[in-house]
């Protein structure tokens, strides 16, 4: 059974870091209902979630995605490209730990895991905003091993490269062209958000399914059009701290 890692919505949640948007008041409650089913959703899909507990230090400490990359052969431990996330990877290690094995990203490399888009073994990372060079090239280097190759991809305007693309199928992205070159993905099906919902790019894709934060109408009939049917989650409030479906679980196949 796969396992998903996730991790509790801090208390201090609305100090998160913000780059693009303009803090607004979360509600932690309704954070912590959405989250709570967020994690159904993915038991929904035969997941087995591990469920980290919220530190009360770390305001972002929900979005466990940035902490690690996990592939089939080993998991990459991050160096958050913002200070105050740095400690968070120390939990994710442990929880990853028993799983696979870790490999990690060191000063002065930054690395953020919502940067890192995985294509088979082409890895695109955004770069210039939170993965910084020298992390990129030594993800490919710890990478170079299992033959795969590492691109960093400029990005504009948004906070990761997942806020600007996500796989939503074997063949297909779902992108938002503003925010990334769509001629990165040639041989691709390539769905573009609705122009009225700029960050609708995040799709968290797990076996054949889809989770999709249900506030994107426009953009989900896009995907209907195109035969899928997600699962739908509400997201409204880690919207708020610019944080997505893919932001929350770090997803791990087993054997
Ligand atoms: C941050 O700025 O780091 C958090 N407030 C949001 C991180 C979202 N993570 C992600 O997209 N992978």
């Amino acid at each position: 059974m796969p396992i998903a890692i996730t991790r509790g919505i801090s208390p201090r949640f609305a100090d998160c870091e913000l780059t693009h948007q303009i803090r607004v008041p979360i509600d932690l409650l309704q954070a912590e209902r959405e989250h709570a089913a967020y994690a159904d959703a993915l038991r929904g899909l035969g997941l087995q979630v591990i469920e980290l507990p919220a530190s009360t230090e770390l305001p972002d400490c929900v979005f466990v995605e940035d902490a690690a990359v996990a592939l089939p052969e080993c998991a990459v431990i991050t160096r958050p490209g913002a200070a105050s996330r740095r400690p968070e990877t120390e939990a994710v290690a442990t929880a990853l730990k028993p799983w696979r094995a870790l490999l990690h990203i060191e000063a002065p490399g930054t690395l953020d895991g919502g940067d890192v888009l995985v294509l088979g073994k082409r890895i695109l990372v955004g770069a210039g905003g939170r993965s910084n060079a020298e992390g990129i090239a030594q993800l490919g280097r710890l990478l170079a091993p299992w033959h795969y190759s590492v691109e960093a991809v400029p990005l504009r305007g948004c906070l990761h490269l997942k806020s600007a693309v996500t796989r939503v199928g074997e063949d297909t992205l779902l992108l938002n062209p503003e925010w990334v070159d769509a001629a990165l993905f040639a041989g691709w099906r390539c769905i573009a958000v609705d122009p009225t919902e700029p960050d609708a790019a995040n799709a968290l894709l797990t076996g054949d399914r889809l989770v999709y934060a249900r506030h994107h109408v426009r953009t989900r009939e896009r995907l209907q059009d195109a035969s899928m049917e997600p699962v739908l989650v509400d997201a409204g409030e880690v919207a708020k701290a610019e944080g997505a479906v893919t932001c929350c679980s770090i997803i791990c196949d087993t054997a």
